[in-house]
């Protein structure tokens, strides 16, 4: 980290105590609130990034952190997007448990605690590995405890994956349908607006955003004809009552999302080293490969030679989404890639069109390519950069063998952190911190990335 009068943070120390103290702040007792207002409830991708730091820290807190999401999980083997906090005040975060009304809808949801009725991608096993990794080198005592929680969440991660290789993908493509954008985790990029914009909002129930209240500026979240759109698509799941057949059915929306299905390539990769760790049979560790290898060939086949990128599908259109945004190199983090395929995709990555843009206030992809007709500077997905997702696009730059570029990605990542806080997203030219301030997934990476000094990955 450089000199720069206008930095939050001066030493490397100071940003590694503060990030611990977001942690502890957000931490309501074995689970992190994915920001303190903005979202005072456990969210599901975020919890696995935020162990991933955690690990840094405390393996068995980290530990905790995916346990206690896991306690959520529906019968079906879905792990829920949100678990809502019991103890907030009603009108903390719309839509709420009651919005959802999953236990009164859907046979395979927990009564307690309270969910919402979709997913977000499956990050948690390689949050798991990377717990046990470090806490392989903390000792025999934390090893053995971290050895324990692993057996009992294997079967839990196993029924996850299987959920997602099935029941959302019932055609065996290798690739994952989402019901909303809220499930990819990117919610409003403009690779959903085509496909939201044909679906034809019916009577909605009255509601009021609470997540305005949060921001200093209406312009940095989604608009409200998107959150019409969003509420609508939870009506037509409650009308599905959750059930995955009917949904193939009959929603309005079903989009492949090749980032979710990239990042479940990755994470069966690390089930496959938990696997082998608490010697789970040989049929479920081939049953784990036969799913890697189906979600590289799903991806592979979605590969749009003309972008350079890899695009989703909307199964309701029959056509691939042709937008310009950071999920086109799903590849990269899918990993096993033949060298032509991926020096295309890094030379995609640092290509103006992205991490290469001459007018980046630091090297560091946005969101949507700045030469995308949907880009959006300082709009949620749109534009900004997210520090949890240059993570993700790290670690798999390091997973394959790219060091030298995950370094440098590495250290532009820390400057950003060092001058602008955890914010939850980044105006990418001026570097204005955007949306929620404390945002718990930002310290973890932050706390992951100081560790890594050498720009290894755990
Ligand atoms: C809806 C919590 C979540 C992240 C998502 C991000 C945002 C929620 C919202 O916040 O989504 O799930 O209310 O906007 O898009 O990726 O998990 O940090």
């Amino acid at each position: 980290m450089s000199g720069d009068p206008q930095r939050a943070f001066e030493t490397a120390a100071d940003l590694a105590a503060e990030a611990v103290e977001v942690l502890r702040r957000n931490d309501l007792g074995g689970w992190t609130t994915a920001a303190p207002r903005l979202y005072p409830h456990q969210w599901s991708w975020d919890s696995a990034f935020i162990a991933i730091g955690l690990a840094r820290v405390d393996t068995r807190r980290a530990m905790r952190e995916l346990t206690t999401l896991f306690a959520a999980q529906w019968a079906t083997g879905m792990v829920p997007h949100i678990v809502f906090n019991p103890y907030v005040p009603p009108g903390s975060y719309f839509p709420d448990a009651d919005r959802w009304a999953c236990t009164d809808l859907a046979a395979a949801a927990p009564s307690a605690p309270r969910t919402s009725g979709i997913c977000q991608p499956p990050v948690h096993a390689i949050a798991a590995r990377h717990i046990w990794s470090i806490a392989q080198r903390d000792g025999a005592d934390a090893e053995g405890d971290a050895r324990a929680v692993l057996a009992d969440l294997y079967p839990r991660l196993l029924a996850w994956h299987r959920y997602l290789a099935t029941a959302r993908d019932p055609a065996g493509s290798g690739l994952v349908t989402i019901y909303h954008p809220w499930e990819s985790g990117t919610d409003n990029a403009p690779r959903w607006d085509a496909a939201m914009a044909s679906v034809a909002v019916g009577s909605l129930p009255p509601y009021t955003r609470v997540d305005l209240q949060h921001v200093a500026d209406p312009g940095q979240r989604p608009t409200n004809d998107e959150y019409d759109r969003y509420l609508w698509l939870v009506e037509e799941l409650k009308r599905a009552r959750y059930d995955d057949a009917a949904i193939a059915r009959t929603h309005p929306f079903l989009v492949q999302d090749v980032l979710f299905s990239a990042i479940l390539v990755a994470a069966n990769d690390a089930l496959l080293a938990i696997a082998e760790t608490v010697a789970a049979p040989d049929a479920e560790q081939q049953t784990i490969v036969s799913w890697r290898e189906r979600g590289r060939a799903g991806l592979a086949a979605r590969w749009d030679a003309e972008l350079g990128l890899c695009l989703d599908f909307d199964l309701r259109a029959g056509a691939p989404v042709r937008t310009h945004t950071v999920a086109g190199f799903a590849p990269l983090v899918a990993g096993g890639l033949a060298t032509d395929r991926l020096d295309a995709l890094l030379t995609a990555f640092d290509s103006p069109a992205f991490a290469g843009h001459p007018a980046l206030r630091w090297p560091l992809p946005p969101s949507t390519s700045p030469n995308d007709p949907g880009f959006r500077a300082r709009s949620y997905w749109r534009g900004p950069t997210w520090p949890f997702l240059t993570w993700l696009f790290w670690w798999a730059l390091a997973r394959a063998g790219a060091h030298d570029r995950a370094e440098r990605l590495r250290r532009a990542a820390l400057d950003q952190i060092a001058a602008v806080g955890f914010a939850e997203y980044v105006e990418p030219f001026t570097g204005e911190p955007l949306g929620s301030a404390d945002q718990s997934w930002t310290a973890a990476v932050a706390l992951d990335w100081l560790a890594a000094d050498d720009g290894g990955v755990a």
